[in-house]
């Protein structure tokens, strides 16, 4: 491949000179493998970017959207719509928690966000209440990389260059990893709902009526996989409802079955007001992301007079058809495989399999829930980084991706995955840890 194809195209979040140097492609992908320009198999332990659930390469989904390309290819969402935007959004919120029953369509999780922060702001300065405009985030959270997402987001490294961008008014809850009574915990931690406290904290520094919304991931995936302790998230809801603060779950990851259930709400038994989601929501084929109000919060826009738009935001591309068809195919798929219940079903092995890597070179905790998991490790003193991406290169040799953050390899297979792929991968995982100073 010649130096100039590989120019112009400045790909994201990758050491770009680095990686034009040996630059790694994918050329096709059907079912757990990715191929490889050269004709190697690679297993994908990572599904995508936590997006492909239902495995690669679905002939239903690849036809649901060529047909809809023939039939309407595109059709404005302001001012008009089309039916299979009303099918999914009717879809989406009989698989949603409690009453998250209206669902606004972005184009991503960081669209997403962006929407469900909108919202939450308007919610209350349409019941009257518009000085609540301070949100809080947390610490390590991910929520995209847009204005809004990076300064609730809690990623230094997305924050440093764009420190006067930030919003105004953020605050940030404290993270809930890395309590040493809680390494190498399987499934959910036992200790640390204490942490769900710094809300009251920081309720008692702002005043609560300052504040319109908390926003968190249920599960921050993409800081490495740390996990709400027992007792956190209903803690989070209880001071929430306490002080008419709005509960927002950002489930980009964890939306569509990741945990064995359809969302994470449902897993770990907490309703948020409005919960964000994108990804595997059309299994990573098209991009498309969906916001879900609850009654409450939607009701709240329909009061004043019906001629006026109660909403002043939207994409071009909302519920576009060829995406709203991805989506509704791969519901269809998720129901009729029963791909939730089946991660339910596989993540005890899962956890089994990944926690045979405790006591393997560098491994200074193991974390997972549902068909996800992290394997934390030590860092090479002074050079943070260097040894998991060593460990990913290596990996990627031998015919696996996986996916990495600060010294942490992130595990997250398509939920088609065999038990015999779980041993591999593991047993693949462990060997290169084995092999990497
Ligand atoms: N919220 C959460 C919780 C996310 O995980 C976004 C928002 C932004 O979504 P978009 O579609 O704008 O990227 C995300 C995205 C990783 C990884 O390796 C994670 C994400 C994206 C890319 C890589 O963990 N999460
Ligand atoms: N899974 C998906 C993807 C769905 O769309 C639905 C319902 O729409 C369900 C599960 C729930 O299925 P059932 O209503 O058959 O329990």
């Amino acid at each position: 491949m010649l130096r100039n194809d590989l120019d112009a195209f400045w790909l994201p979040f990758t050491p770009n000179r680095e990686f034009k140097a040996n630059p790694r492609l994918f050329v096709a992908a059907k079912g757990m493998h990715y191929t490889t320009e050269d004709g190697r198999q690679v297993m994908d332990g990572t599904s995508g970017l936590w997006c492909c659930a239902a495995g690669h390469g679905r002939p239903e989904i690849a036809e649901a959207i060529g047909k809809a390309a023939i039939e309407l290819d595109y059709a404005p969402a302001f001012q008009m719509a089309h039916p299979k935007a009303f099918e999914l959004a009717t879809r989406l919120a009989a698989l949603a928690p409690g009453d998250l029953n209206h669902v606004f369509f972005t184009n991503s999780g960081s669209e997403s966000v962006e929407t469900a922060l909108k919202i939450a702001l308007a919610y209350h300065r349409a019941r009257g209440d518009g000085a609540r405009t301070r949100l809080i985030g947390r610490e390590r959270g991910y929520n995209g990389v847009n204005f809004g997402g990076m300064s609730v987001g809690g990623m230094t490294a997305n924050r440093k260059a764009y420190a006067a961008a930030m919003l105004p008014g953020v605050d940030h809850l404290r993270h809930t990893d890395g309590l040493p009574e809680n390494l190498f915990t399987k499934g959910q931690p036992e200790h640390g709902a204490y942490l769900a406290e710094d809300l009251e904290r920081l309720c008692t520094l702002h005043d609560p009526s300052t504040i319109a919304a908390v926003i968190v991931e249920p599960l921050a995936g993409s800081a490495g996989v740390l996990l709400p302790p027992k007792g956190y998230l209903q803690r989070l809801r209880e001071i929430c409802d306490k002080h008419g603060i709005l509960l927002i779950f950002d489930e980009v990851i964890t939306g569509y079955g990741r945990l064995g259930a359809p969302f994470a709400a449902q897993y770990f038994g907490v309703q948020p007001d409005i919960m964000t989601t994108a990804k595997a929501i059309t299994n990573g084929i098209v991009p498309m992301g969906a916001v879900f109000a609850s009654d409450k919060v939607h009701d709240a826009f329909m009061t004043g007079p019906e001629h006026v738009i109660e909403l002043f935001h939207g994409y071009t591309f909302t519920a576009n058809p060829v995406a709203c068809a991805a989506a509704l195919a791969s519901l269809d798929i998720y129901k009729t495989e029963g791909l939730f219940e089946r991660a339910a079903e596989l993540a005890p092995y899962w956890q089994e399999a990944i926690h045979s890597l405790k006591g393997r070179r560098h491994v200074r905790d193991i974390r997972n829930l549902g068909l996800i998991g992290a394997v934390d490790l030590e860092p090479i003193a002074g050079s943070p980084t260097r040894r998991v991406m060593n460990v990913f290169r290596t990996a990627y040799a031998k015919g696996l991706l996986l996916r990495t953050t600060g010294d942490i390899v992130a595990l997250c297979p398509p939920l088609i995955v065999q038990k015999s792929e779980i041993d591999w991968l593991i047993d693949t995982l462990g060997g290169v840890l084995d092999q990497t100073d």
